[in-house]
């Protein structure tokens, strides 16, 4: 019975890691298979294709191949299906201009993401990240941030969005920066108990700024 049982798990394994992904944006996915938007070797700069046996599709195996996505100038609207890179570290976005949102949860390696110049981006949700630690947005339409349990956050830096309020809620936080988010008219910051360095920057309609957590700030 037990030998059944391995072998029901080992077929059920074998499936699960042959199984193609779905991407419903054709961008995405012909980025994913077309373009260089793997970084291989970590040094900041994207080598390869996701599609390591060249058949046009994703599978969880090649998926589960890649720590590090860079992808700029493309126009992908949307990266639903990403939640299957299930060993991703790193995720940079550059030059985006079609993208409208952003959605990832349980990507149990993801560490950083980056978002630059994604002036359609609306909204960033990530829950259930727990080794994240660093995310930097910088010149987008973002005016719906929801930070779910991310208990590893360390660094959040916002430049240019339309938020009109953030609240930020972390013990391991060290370094915040708000610049130029000119729609910005409420700021919470809670627990903050390790930030090192503040930086509140010329968020020019800013109202109201609540903050708990160490004297002494660098900023
Ligand atoms: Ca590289
Ligand atoms: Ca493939």
């Amino acid at each position: 019975m037990r030998g059944l049982l391995v072998l029901i798990l080992l077929a059920f394994s074998f499936v699960v890691y042959g199984q193609i992904i779905n991407f419903p944006d054709p961008t995405f996915k012909w980025a994913l298979v077309n373009t260089k938007c793997v970084d291989t070797d970590g040094d900041g700069t994207s080598d390869s294709d996701a599609d390591i046996n060249d058949d046009g599709e994703i599978d969880m195996s090649e998926a589960a191949d890649v720590a590090s996505f860079i992808f700029e100038v493309n126009n992908i609207a949307s990266l639903d299906g990403m939640n299957n890179f299930l060993n991703l570290q790193n995720l940079k976005l550059h030059n985006l201009p079609f993208l409208k949102k952003l959605e990832f949860r349980h990507l149990k390696n993801l560490v950083h993401l980056t978002c630059n110049f994604t002036p359609s981006l609306k909204s960033i949700k990530l829950d259930s990240l727990p080794v994240f630690k660093n995310l930097h947005i910088y010149d987008s339409s973002l005016d719906t941030l929801l930070l779910g349990k991310l208990e590893s956050l360390d660094s959040l830096f916002i430049h240019e969005t339309k938020l009109k309020t953030i609240s930020v809620d972390s013990l391991v936080l060290t370094k915040l920066t708000f610049s130029d988010n000119f729609f910005l008219k409420n700021i919470q910051l809670n627990n903050l108990e390790r930030l090192e360095s503040l930086e509140i920057r010329r968020n020019r309609l800013l109202e109201e700024l609540n903050y708990s957590g160490k004297e002494n700030l660098k900023s």
